[in-house]
């Protein structure tokens, strides 16, 4: 079967193919820009995202709405990761943290289905930023989070091995079992 997906992410297509072909789902990315509302958390952006999508879109799809969490900031950049991610990048959160012990921080991730009706999936993986980059491979913050039990950035593994103990990965493992009772 195929699954659109829509978002403008080629990093998370790549982790959704990685995870979802071995199950027999084509990943179809779908480049539809829809508004990430101001809102307290990741699971109501994703909502207001299929609430605007539904009418525009033939159903169904998804979408991955994601952040990362640092505990020494207070939570931020949270629902606010991707405008943080474009303005200060990896740099900057580096440099917020300068000389701050509390390294802790955890990355979120609300993937959301709509098949007429709303189905949401989310996932976590707690770590820690690192005092430096580390790493090539996976996008965004990946090159400065360490998750926890592992001495590798997400930057440093495989997109198989950040899919085991990805917020995504995890997110994408309750989708596809739900999918495996409900439709492949
Ligand atoms: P779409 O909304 O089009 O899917 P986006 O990149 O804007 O793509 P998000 O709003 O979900 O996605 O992501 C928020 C930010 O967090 C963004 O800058 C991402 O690069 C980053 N991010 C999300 N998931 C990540 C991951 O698994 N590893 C590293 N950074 C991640």
């Amino acid at each position: 079967m195929e699954m659109i997906f829509v978002t403008s992410n080629r990093g998370k297509v790549r982790e959704a193919e990685r995870y979802f072909s071995p199950l027999g789902v084509r990943i179809i990315q779908k480049k539809v820009e829809y508004p990430e509302i101001q809102a307290d958390s990741l699971e109501e952006v994703a909502r207001f995202g299929i609430r605007w999508l539904k009418d525009k879109l033939e159903a169904p799809f998804f979408l991955d709405d994601s952040g990362l969490f640092i505990d020494a900031l207070g939570g931020f950049p949270g629902v606010y990761s991707a405008y943080v991610y474009r303005t200060l990048g990896n740099d900057g959160i580096l440099k917020l943290l300068e000389g701050v012990e509390n390294r802790k921080a955890h990355f979120q991730s609300v993937v959301a289905y709509y098949d007429g009706e709303l189905h949401i999936f989310t996932g976590k993986t707690a770590g820690r930023i690192t005092r430096e980059k580390r790493g090539t491979g996976g996008f965004g913050f990946d090159p400065i989070f360490q998750p926890e039990g592992f001495s590798k950035t997400f930057a440093e593994m495989t997109t198989e091995e950040k899919n085991r103990i990805s917020h995504r990965g995890r997110a994408f493992k309750a989708f596809s079992e739900w999918l495996k009772e409900n439709l492949i």
